[in-house]
């Protein structure tokens, strides 16, 4: 499969606040304005220099809304991962609408800058242009002003969606399992992810991504996900989800981690419960369990669940040989069932 960034949400210039667009557009009328030079009586001279003046404010406005919303990518183009995850953490709905209000006000200012336009040709006095001039301005400022609120929303998207990390259209191992069994550790020691590592359950809040080599198979992408606990899906959280995601559209495998020697917090019981509830949930796609932990597991017990689960792995992150030997073969044990998009 071709290897190729899908997409990347980091380069998305900032959004300034309405005060911060309103300000631009006045400074760069005044200085266009005063640059013109206009022959012709008081009047006329008063009436270009005030359309120039209302022409430039309201183009650089326009401008300013018509980049923000270009600059985001568009929404119905996103693929399924990018689009779930961006509703999930932001909301599609609310994203919508925004775009929708700025589009809004291009269209107004255009509407109240083309009538006032009529309205400075009729003037009688430079003093009459200026005061249309200042009736305008007042008008669109109060237009950027009433999607203040929409710019904001905008910039706080931008920064959140920055942290989303770019995926490539490759062969994708997704990692899960209950919180605090080992997930980001076990992918720190096979690939070159650095998710955090705590003692603490929901350490790892958003989805890792990082690569690794596997003989045979070449470069192959590693996904290190929040924990998720046994519930139903209404009842969980937006990082479980986050998960649920990964799962749904990124992985041609899964490793599902187990702690048998439930120093993670939860109980083997819960866990076995989920394992099964991720397997017929995504039965398309090879699952395979690994059982983590084993220095702090009973003996007795961990062979009991490699019977039970035909678990072929045992390992405990820290001991680096046994992540040598797990990497070596995992070419064999991650069998490609279909490509995803
Ligand atoms: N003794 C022992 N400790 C481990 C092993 N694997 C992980 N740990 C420890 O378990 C704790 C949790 O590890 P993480 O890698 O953060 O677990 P996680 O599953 O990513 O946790 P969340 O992100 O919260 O879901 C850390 O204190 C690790 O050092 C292991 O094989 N043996
Ligand atoms: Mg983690």
């Amino acid at each position: 499969m071709e290897e190729k960034t899908v997409i990347s949400f980091k380069n998305i210039p900032p959004v300034l606040s309405a005060e911060k667009i309103i300000d631009k557009a006045f400074r760069k009328a005044s200085r266009s304005a005063k640059a013109i030079n206009v022959r012709g009586s008081p009047l006329r001279k008063a009436e270009i220099r005030e359309k120039n003046r209302v022409t430039v404010a309201w183009q650089v406005m326009d401008n300013e809304l018509t980049k923000i919303v270009n600059n985001f990518p568009r929404l119905s183009e996103l693929p399924r991962f990018y689009f779930d995850l961006v509703d999930l953490l932001i909301g599609i709905r609310k994203l919508k609408k925004s775009f929708a209000s700025l589009n809004w006000a291009r269209k107004t200012m255009k509407r109240i800058v083309l009538a006032e336009m009529k309205k400075i040709k009729t003037v009688k006095s430079p003093e009459e242009a200026g005061k249309v001039r200042r009736h305008v301005f007042g008008r669109i400022a109060s237009i950027m002003n009433q999607i203040d609120d929409k710019l904001t929303f905008l910039e706080e998207t931008r920064l959140r969606i920055k942290e989303i990390p770019s995926v490539k259209e490759m062969f994708t191992v997704v990692v899960a399992g209950y919180p605090n069994v080992g997930k980001s550790t076990f992918v720190r020691n096979i690939s070159s992810a650095e998710p955090k590592v705590d003692v603490y359950p929901f350490t790892t809040k958003e989805i890792h991504v990082g690569h690794t080599y596997l003989e045979g198979k070449g470069s192959i992408q590693i996904i290190d996900t929040p924990g998720i606990l046994d519930r139903p899906i209404s009842k969980r959280n937006k990082i479980e989800k986050q998960a649920i995601l990964a799962l749904k559209h990124l992985a041609n495998s899964i490793i599902f981690l187990l702690d048998p020697s439930e120093t993670c917090g939860y109980s083997l019981k819960n866990q076995l419960h989920l394992f099964h509830e991720i397997k017929k949930l995504f039965k398309e796609v090879p699952l395979v369990p690994v059982l983590n932990k084993i220095d702090l597991s009973e003996r007795s017990k961990v062979e009991r669940l490699v019977k039970e689960l035909d678990a072929l792995t045992t390992i405990s992150v820290q001991r680096k040989r046994a992540i040598e030997t797990f990497k070596a073969c995992m070419s064999n044990i991650l069998v490609i069932k279909k490509n995803r998009k």
